[in-house]
């Protein structure tokens, strides 16, 4: 059994390594660690719907997803990214109170994630104005490049 420590430690160290945590003061990267929980997923698992509420922010620690979104005249969502081991989903819905705008699917067995809840997000975002300029903005991009892309 691997010691409480040594998970601090790992998944620590980890997060130092996502760009966008890079910069958080320790203290509050260690208190991240200490809220987080980690969800493990099968090949072809949701982890995220389209169009289902959403309280939580995702940073994937192992593995890789697919980002699927359904648009006008497609029958069936289209693949429009994917993301793999340091990228984060799910910051969308949490900033602009809206609804999940896109399935998030893993693409292996064993894809493993990070999960913030919204209390913690907010707390980990709203004391880095940095961070919250970033992300809104960010989201702003991905709003516009959905109605490009003529996203339903
Ligand atoms: C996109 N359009 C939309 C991605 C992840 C993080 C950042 C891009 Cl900072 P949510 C569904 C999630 C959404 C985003 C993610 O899917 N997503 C996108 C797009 O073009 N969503 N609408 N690309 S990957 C990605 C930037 O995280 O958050 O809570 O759930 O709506």
């Amino acid at each position: 059994m691997r010691s409480t420590q040594a998970r601090h430690e790992e998944y620590f160290s980890f997060l130092r390594s996502v760009s966008l945590l890079k910069d958080l003061p320790e203290e509050k990267l260690a208190k991240i660690v200490d809220c987080l929980e980690v969800e493990y997923f099968d090949k072809g698992e949701y982890i995220i719907r389209e169009g289902e509420e959403g309280n939580t922010f995702f940073i994937i620690a192992k593995g890789e997803v697919s980002v699927t979104q359904t648009m006008e005249g497609c029958p069936e969502p289209q693949e429009i990214k994917t993301l793999g081991v340091g990228d984060y989903f799910g910051e969308k819905a949490l900033i602009s109170e809206d609804m999940r705008s896109a399935n998030i699917i893993s693409k292996e067995n064993d894809t493993q994630c990070l999960v913030v809840d919204r209390d913690n997000f907010n707390q980990m975002v709203g004391t880095y104005e940095e961070l919250q300029a970033y992300l809104k903005e960010y989201v702003e991009q991905l709003s516009r490049s959905d109605e490009e892309r003529n996203a339903v």
